[in-house]
């Protein structure tokens, strides 16, 4: 058979030249496809007398598999080529440092939030929200606190505006977060353990106060629950968050509108040198106010006082944050004084829990 050897060279010629895969298919197809040149060769084969065919046919087939081998053997070559390219292109410096950290901290108050909640988490309570801006329904009369008492001029309210004739009581920024409670008891009914961390404001501003604070309230109420819980509580509490094994609380009776008996939690402490220690020394600090819930405020929730009862508390985390975190002057909390903030603030990575120690 003529011609196989310049078959042979123009096809070998053709593959080593070809720099992609879409080409040498096309290669592929001129030479081995159904109506390709070796192909049509084949075909030819049935005209022929048996002895020249079967020498035409080997040698046709020693052709063939050349061409496919070649045809191969540059895919292989292609894909390879391709790999490294891309190998070339894609890759990643391991040895380089880390990015650096956000530089923003945790503000204390949001620190000391989430230890409390934490905490209060761990004994079954459940955190419960509620508007900063409320009735004086909410804020007061639901709290035992009718028009005419007293405490509604202590607390130094800010009152939101109303239009001149607009009669109706005007709405109040909150000055304690009980009305969050008194929503939770409404909503959810008994019994109940909720915490309402959270934003407050009085009219008020000097070296301790600020317009604006934070403040937590706890409720639990239960068919027995008694002040010997609100003890165990709160002692359970303190342990967890000044992180020390003894704690010494002391029960002073006092009065709040919204419970009877109330009763104001003082806490043990020592000033060495200045470094303020909890839970020895000779020295006591108010941290806390406190009382069974009042019969006229479970009511006002919608709670049967005949059938339940139970305890309710409420402290400033501004302050708490100070002393726990050694911080001197509450004024700077709000200022927003990117050094005052590194330096107190915590890492975003810090998150606290009781398995890990709260602050460790
Ligand atoms: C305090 C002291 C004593 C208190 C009462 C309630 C509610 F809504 F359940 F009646 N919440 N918080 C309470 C009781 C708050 O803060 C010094």
């Amino acid at each position: 058979m003529d011609g196989l050897d310049d078959l042979k060279v123009k096809y070998l010629t053709a593959v080593a030249g070809v720099t992609d895969e879409a080409a040498l298919e096309d290669l592929r197809v001129a030479a081995l496809g159904k109506k390709g040149e070796i192909s049509a060769l084949m075909a030819g084969l049935g005209k022929m007398e048996p002895d020249q065919r079967k020498a035409a046919g080997a040698m046709l087939n020693v052709l063939k598999d050349e061409i496919d081998a070649a045809l191969r053997a540059k895919k292989a070559g292609l894909a390879d080529a391709a790999l490294d390219a891309r190998l070339r292109e894609e890759w990643l410096d391991v040895t380089l440092p880390g990015r650096p950290r956000p530089r923003g901290t945790i503000h204390p108050v949001s620190q000391v939030m989430e230890e409390l909640t934490a905490i209060f988490a761990d004994m079954g309570f459940a955190v419960a929200e509620g508007p900063q801006v409320e009735s004086d329904w909410y804020n007061f009369d639901a709290l035992n606190i009718p028009p005419e008492h007293p405490a509604r001029q202590e607390h130094d309210t800010f009152f939101m505006h109303r239009d001149a004739g607009d009669d109706r009581p005007p709405h109040v920024l909150r000055t304690h977060t009980s009305p969050v409670q008194i929503r939770a008891m409404t909503e959810q009914g008994a019994p109940i353990r909720v915490i309402a961390p959270g934003r407050v404001y009085r009219m008020d501003m000097d070296q301790t106060h600020t317009p604006m604070f934070h403040q937590v309230e706890g409720l639990a109420i239960d068919r027995d629950i008694s002040m010997a819980n609100l003890k165990w509580t709160l002692e359970e509490f303190c342990r967890a968050f000044f992180e020390v094994d003894k704690v010494e609380l002391r029960f002073r009776a006092s009065h709040f509108p919204f419970t009877e008996p109330s009763a104001e939690v003082d806490i043990r402490y020592s000033n060495v040198g200045g470094q303020l220690r909890i839970g020895e020394g000779d020295k006591w600090m108010e941290i806390l106010g406190s009382g069974m819930v009042h019969p006229k405020v479970l009511a006002a929730a919608g709670v049967n006082p005949d059938e339940w009862q139970g305890f309710a508390f409420g402290m400033g985390i501004d302050r708490i944050a100070m002393l726990k975190y050694g911080i001197p002057d509450l004024r700077a909390f709000f200022e927003s004084d990117l050094r005052w903030l590194r330096h107190y603030g915590f890492s975003a990575l810090d998150m606290p829990d009781l398995a890990g120690g709260l602050s460790s």
